[in-house]
Parts: structure tokens; C-alpha cells; sequence
């Protein structure tokens, strides 16, 4: 028996320090470092089992040629050597014929190691092909609207800064889901005397054991957030002193803005009790230290960029971004300031054709000049996961397009390859990671052989570097010397580190003690974004009925998607226990919504609009308001009664950043 300190590299802020046992080459156990402040001993739910992931007698162990239609999953075991043939005379023909931009390839987020998803990515650019505006799925919608509104290349607070808070805001985020050692922070603060407040459409867990719980309707935080403002201007909570160092525009929102937000106009909008928010205000108002988790949920949605925004100017009207343990915490990944250019931008055009992720189906349907040819994922199962599957799928199952993916499993996305390639995961591999939630960064080590004939992500990369005949020294170094090449030129607090002792090290921070730092044009915290103005967008911060919601009448129902909590994305759906932890992929419904439809607990249900229609069982439980039908994860059809949720929704674009709209998506429950 041997232990392994090694980093969790499935995408979750918390990015964990792990321990895992191996006995005789196999991963036994796996626990949460005990020397990391945050991870603090546990690991989530899921990774707990990562030996059963990846130990699954569901993983593709060799390379593999597809001998049916696409999609049908029909396949022969091929060597690697036969595989990596066939890809480079195929790409070389199609860039000959074509040009590079006729091929799409990258690896998107499900391997957080920035070797092993940069080196890819790496790949392509050198290679000059179509490149992925990756995230727009996610979270470049929110992205977008923190860096209009605190500045680009600023973290939020340090989710170690939690325990010393007063009053705590869950704003869309559920932290039993994605942010569970956070959870441990809070509860930690509960004990020394802060509240909790949850402001969630969903009653999940953190909802259920908070001191206040605010059931808000979806899409309607900025609302919210303004009517917050309107009542800590009315009773003299806001401290001007603060806005008037560290902030611009609020004058102007205060005059212009805030007076329509009354408790009853914002009531009328968010679905919530007058005194609730009142309520609510009186105790942001009188906290000295509040800190607010955002979640990602709000911003998945049309004017999603509108509401977050929003919600990231509250802590400047009562200052609260000055003090330790108060301000916001959206993500923290871009306070690390690395050289990710040398592994993800080692030489190429400064400028390609770019493909936004969400509208991948589109493109590979519809570009021109050149048209897509070939197709290369790595990390990302698009067929389940990405806005408007149907045509998604279309897009796969174009007879000329020739596509390769690489990945452990069998995703609905490999169905569609011609050539599939057996991928390991992290703990097959080593890297180096900084955390999207935390202001750690930490070398992860290898644990165990490849299984199988699985390859890493970065000895794909290299080799296929090397057959493509390109010469960029990073394509044949060893990872430790890569490492080196991501120090240089490392600016801000992760330059203080020396990437030759790194790997030995454990988790290292990059945490500060000081008040919220704005990057934006100002300086200063924008009420008012002349960078917005300058986009068309409203300059200030505002609330407006979602267009989308026109649909109301013949779908009543609007769309609620969240995380699972056993699995993430598909990430986990390899692993039977998971699967069975999670249950069946269902839909919840209210039981005034049940009722009317004359449905019950447990029955097989459709959901329709007009983009199509999926199967799922339904739960009947008041989690959730009337008019909203929960859809948990992103699960994979074969789980399914039929077919998995993104069918159901649009691949249209937020307020800001291009991202993707979710829960602008209205749709009607019968029975199956
Ligand atoms: N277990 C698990 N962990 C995960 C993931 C997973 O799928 N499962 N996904 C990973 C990934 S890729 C990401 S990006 C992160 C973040 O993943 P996200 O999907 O952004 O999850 P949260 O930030 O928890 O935000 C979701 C919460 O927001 C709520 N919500 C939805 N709409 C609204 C709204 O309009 N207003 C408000 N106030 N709340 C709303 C939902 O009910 C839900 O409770 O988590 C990562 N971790
Ligand atoms: N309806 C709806 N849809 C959503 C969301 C939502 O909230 N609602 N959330 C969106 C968000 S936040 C995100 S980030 C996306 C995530 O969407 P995806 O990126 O598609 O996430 P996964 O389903 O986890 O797919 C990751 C794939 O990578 C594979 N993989 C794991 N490790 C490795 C590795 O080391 N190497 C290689 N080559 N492959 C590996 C896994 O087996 C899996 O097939 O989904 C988005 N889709
Ligand atoms: S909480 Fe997140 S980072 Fe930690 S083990 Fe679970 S998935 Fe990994
Ligand atoms: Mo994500």
C-alpha cells in the first residue's frame, strides 16, 4: 500500500488536495488532504468513488474505428499507431485541400490540469485550425458581467475569508452541489454568530437549514438586488464614504434607477414577500462583513449578464468590499497571473476563425469558407451537454465530417467519431493546477499507470504534435520543464513562486488580506460601465422581462436547471454507484403544477416545447415555486425515458459574453 498526494482535476471550484491509497497498481481509497485549508480532510460525494471511476469495466481500454452509422455506438478495436494513421493523413489531406481552418479541434474544461487541457488546445493553434471560444457554455456570460462591473483579472473574496463573516448570501449558488467545502467554511462562521441567507428558486439543501430562505423567481436578481439598494438608501444604510473612494455611477443609479425599485415593484417582479425584503435588506444593511457566493445559475438566462452585475454592485453600496471576510465571491481563476500563452499559444496565426461553443451545431452545419471538415474533442461531451442537442447532433451525424474523440468513456459524443481514443484520467496523470473557487494552486502527482491502452491528453498532444511535423519545443519537453515555461514572466502574488520546487510543495496560496480590487477603466467599482454603453448595453444596472417569455402562453412552465448532485455534466455517468445515487433523470414539479395536469409522484412524464420533446419521471415536491419545472443535470439518454433536457433548449446568447440561455426556456409537463 502506498499514498499519493494528488489534486482533483474534475471541474469544481474547489479543486482539492487528495490522498489516494494504491494497493498492487489499483486506487483503493481516496480522502481529502487533511493539509489543505479548504479541502480540510473530505472529499465531495463523487470523488470519493473515483476509484470506481476509474477502475470502470465501462471505460474504452483501446483505440477504436467506427463500423456503424454514427451515433449507433457500433465500433472495432483498432492500435494506436493504425488510429493515429488514419487522423494525420486525414487532416493532412483536409488542410492540403482546404486550409487549417477547416479543422476544429480542443479540449475543454473536464480535465481542469492546465498541461493537459492547455497542450491541446496548444495543438491546434500551432496548427492554425478553427479555434473554440470555449466557456460560452459555462461561464462567459458571468464572466462578461464582473469584468464590466469589478474589472477583468480580478478574484473575489477568498472563500477562506467566509469564517469571518457576519452575514453570509448564497445567491444562486448550491453548495451541497458545487461548492461543499465552502459549506464547511460557512457552517464554521454560523458557529461564531453570521447568518445565512439563500436566495435560490430551488429549496435545496443549504435553502433548507439557512436562516432565511428567499424563493426568488428565475431571472430576477437584478430586481431583487435593486430593491436591496432602494431600501439601503431610504434608511441610510449606504456608506458613502466607501462609494465615494472606490466606486462610480452610484449617484446617478441612485436617482435614475433605484427610485422604481420599491419593495412592492420589486415583490411584484421576484415573486417574494414585501417584508421578506425588507427583511433581507435590514440585514445586509446592518452587516459589517457579508459575504455573497454567486452562483453561475443567474447568469444562464437572457439578461443574465444584467442580473449578476447587479448582485456584484451590492457590496459597494454598504462597502463591504473593503473588509476581510465581506464582498463577493464569483470565481478566482484570473488572479492567477501564469504564462498560459506557452502551453496553450506555442506558435500559430495571431488571428483564426473562432467557434463559439454553444453554437458548435450551428457551425459545423452552416460554416462556410471553409466548411468544418474535421472535428477533434477531447474533455466535453457536446451531444448532451451543449444548448439545442437536436441540432447538435445533426451536426455530428454529417456523413463528411470527420471527427475524433478523446475520452475515458464512450460518451453520447464518441457515438459520433469515426475514430474514438482511449483517454485516462487525472489520476493517470500529472499536472498542475489553480483552482476557479479558491486561491490555491497545487502540482498534481500521478497515481497509477494508464489503464489500458489510455493516453494522456498531453501525450496525445505531443504526438500528434510531432506526426503533424510541428517543432515548437514545448511539444518534447517533460512536464516539470513545461511548468518553468508557465512561471516565466508570472506576474502578481503567483511570481513570489519557484515552479522548481512546486511539484514537491502541496497547496500553495495566493490569498490576500486587502479590500476588493476594481481593474475596470475607472479603477472603481462601475454603477456606470461606459464599456457596456460602448456594446449597445444599458450602462447602468436595470431589470426588463425576458422576450423569450412570449412563449408563455403555450408553454407555461419556465425551465429550472441545476446541478446534480452525484453527477456533474456527464463527467461521472461511468460510474453505476453514481448513477444510482443520483436516480433516474426526472423533473420536478410542484404539486399545484402536478395537480392541474392530473400527474402523479413517479410517473413517466414528457416535456415539450417547440424544439422537441424528452421523457423523464416525475417527482411532485414544493422545492420549487408553481411554474417552474426543475430538470436536475445533464444526464446522458440511455438513463433517460427518452432523450436528455438540452433538446429543449435554445442555443441563442445572453445579455453579455455570448453565453448560453438555459433557463430562458419555457415548456408544458404531460403525461408520457
Ligand atoms: N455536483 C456537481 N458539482 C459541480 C457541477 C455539477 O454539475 N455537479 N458543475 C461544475 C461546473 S462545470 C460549474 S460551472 C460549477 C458551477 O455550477 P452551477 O451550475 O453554476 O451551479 P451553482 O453555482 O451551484 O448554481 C446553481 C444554483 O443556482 C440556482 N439558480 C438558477 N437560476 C437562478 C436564478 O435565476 N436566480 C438565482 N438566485 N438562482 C438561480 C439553481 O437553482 C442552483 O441552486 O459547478 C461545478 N461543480
Ligand atoms: N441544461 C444545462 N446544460 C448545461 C449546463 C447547465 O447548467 N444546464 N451547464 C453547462 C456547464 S457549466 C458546463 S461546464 C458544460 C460541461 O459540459 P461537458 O464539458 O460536456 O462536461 P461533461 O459532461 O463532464 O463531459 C466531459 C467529458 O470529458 C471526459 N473526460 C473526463 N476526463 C477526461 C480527461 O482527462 N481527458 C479527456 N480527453 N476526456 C476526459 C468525460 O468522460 C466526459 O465525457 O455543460 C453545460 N451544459
Ligand atoms: S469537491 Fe470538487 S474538487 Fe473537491 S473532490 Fe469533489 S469534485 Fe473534486
Ligand atoms: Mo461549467
Amino acid at each position: 500500500m502506498q499514498t499519493i498526494r494528488t489534486v482533483c482535476a474534475h471541474d469544481c471550484p474547489d479543486m482539492c488536495s487528495l490522498i489516494a491509497t494504491v494497493d498492487n497498481g489499483r486506487v483503493v481509497r481516496i480522502q481529502g488532504d487533511p493539509d489543505h485549508p479548504l479541502t480540510a480532510g473530505f472529499a465531495c460525494g463523487k470523488v470519493n468513488r473515483d476509484m470506481e471511476l476509474v477502475h470502470s469495466p465501462e471505460r474504452i481500454t483501446t483505440p477504436l474505428r467506427r463500423v456503424g452509422p454514427k451515433g449507433s455506438g457500433q465500433f472495432e478495436p483498432i492500435n494506436w499507431d493504425d488510429a493515429l494513421d488514419t487522423i494525420v493523413g486525414r487532416w493532412q489531406s483536409i488542410i492540403a485541400a482546404d486550409g487549417p481552418t477547416s479543422i476544429l479541434g480542443y479540449a475543454y474544461s473536464a480535465h481542469q490540469g492546465l498541461m493537459n487541457r492547455g497542450l491541446l488546445n496548444g495543438l491546434f493553434h500551432a496548427l492554425g485550425t478553427s479555434r473554440l471560444l470555449g466557456g460560452t457554455v459555462c461561464d462567459s456570460c458571468a464572466e462578461a458581467a464582473w469584468d464590466a462591473t469589478v474589472g477583468p483579472g480580478t478574484g473575489g473574496a477568498d472563500p477562506c475569508s467566509a469564517t469571518e463573516a457576519d452575514l453570509i448570501v448564497s445567491w444562486g449558488s448550491d453548495l451541497h452541489a458545487t461548492n461543499v467545502h465552502l459549506w464547511a467554511k460557512i457552517e464554521q462562521a454560523r458557529k461564531n454568530g453570521a447568518k445565512l441567507i439563500v436566495i435560490d428558486p430551488r429549496r435545496t439543501r443549504a435553502a433548507q437549514s439557512a436562516d432565511t430562505y428567499l424563493p426568488i423567481r428565475i431571472g430576477t436578481d437584478s430586481a431583487l438586488a435593486l430593491g436591496v439598494m432602494h431600501i439601503l438608501v431610504r434608511d441610510g444604510k449606504t456608506d458613502e464614504a466607501y462609494l465615494a473612494a472606490h466606486t462610480i455611477g452610484f449617484d446617478r443609479v441612485r436617482t435614475e434607477v433605484l427610485p422604481r425599485f420599491t419593495p412592492s415593484y420589486t415583490a411584484g417582479i421576484t415573486g417574494l414577500a414585501e417584508a421578506d425584503i425588507e427583511r433581507f435588506a435590514a440585514l445586509y444593511g446592518a452587516a459589517k462583513r457579508s459575504f455573497i457566493r454567486i452562483g453561475f445559475g443567474m447568469s444562464r438566462y437572457t439578461h443574465g449578464g444584467q442580473n449578476l452585475r447587479a448582485v456584484a454592485l451590492l457590496p459597494g453600496v454598504t462597502g463591504a468590499y473593503g473588509r476581510y471576510g465581506g464582498g463577493a465571491l464569483l470565481a478566482t481563476a484570473a488572479a492567477f497571473d501564469l504564462n498560459y500563452n506557452a502551453v496553450r499559444k506555442p506558435s500559430g496565426p495571431t488571428a483564426a476563425r473562432t467557434i463559439n461553443h454553444l453554437k458548435l451545431g450551428e457551425a459545423l452545419l452552416e460554416a462556410k469558407d471553409p466548411p468544418i471538415k474535421a472535428l477533434f474533442v477531447a474533455a466535453n461531451n457536446p451531444a448532451v451537454t451543449n444548448p439545442d442537442t437536436a441540432k447538435m447532433r445533426a451536426a455530428l451525424a454529417r456523413a463528411d465530417l470527420f471527427t475524433v474523440v478523446h475520452d475515458p468513456f464512450l460518451s453520447m459524443t464518441a457515438r459520433y467519431a469515426d475514430i474514438v481514443l482511449p483517454a485516462t484520467t487525472y489520476l493517470e496523470t500529472e499536472d498542475f493546477y489553480r483552482s476557479y473557487g479558491t486561491y490555491y494552486m497545487q502540482y498534481g502527482h500521478q497515481v497509477i499507470a494508464p489503464q489500458g491502452q489510455a493516453w494522456s491528453n498531453i501525450r496525445l498532444a505531443q504526438t500528434l504534435a510531432g506526426r503533424m511535423g510541428l517543432t515548437d519545443p514545448v511539444f518534447s519537453m517533460g512536464q516539470r520543464e513545461i511548468l518553468k515555461q508557465m512561471f516565466q514572466g508570472a506576474g502578481g502574488a503567483a511570481a513570489a513562486f519557484d515552479p522548481a520546487t512546486l511539484p514537491d510543495q502541496g497547496p500553495v496560496s495566493i490569498a490576500s488580506k486587502d479590500g476588493q480590487v476594481f481593474r475596470t477603466p475607472s479603477g472603481k467599482l462601475e454603477f456606470v460601465s461606459e464599456t457596456l454603453a460602448a456594446q449597445g448595453l444599458p450602462a447602468m444596472p436595470d431589470w426588463e422581462p425576458d422576450p423569450e417569455a412570449m412563449h408563455h402562453a403555450r408553454y407555461p412552465l419556465q425551465l429550472l436547471t441545476t446541478p446534480g448532485y452525484f453527477q456533474s455534466h456527464t463527467a461521472f455517468s461511468g460510474v453505476a454507484f453514481l448513477r444510482g445515487r443520483e436516480g433516474a433523470p426526472c423533473a420536478v414539479l410542484h404539486p399545484q403544477d402536478a395537480a392541474a395536469r392530473g400527474l402523479r409522484d413517479g410517473q413517466a412524464v414528457r416535456l415539450s416545447n417547440q424544439r422537441g420533446t424528452i421523457g423523464l419521471t416525475l417527482h411532485v415536491r414544493d422545492e420549487i415555486q408553481p411554474g417552474v419545472v426543475l430538470v436536475p443535470g445533464q444526464r446522458p439518454d440511455a438513463e433517460a425515458v427518452a432523450g436528455t433536457v438540452n433538446m429543449l433548449c435554445a442555443d441563442s446568447f445572453t445579455d453579455m459574453g455570448e453565453g448560453a440561455t438555459y433557463q430562458s426556456t419555457w415548456l408544458d409537463v404531460a403525461a408520457w
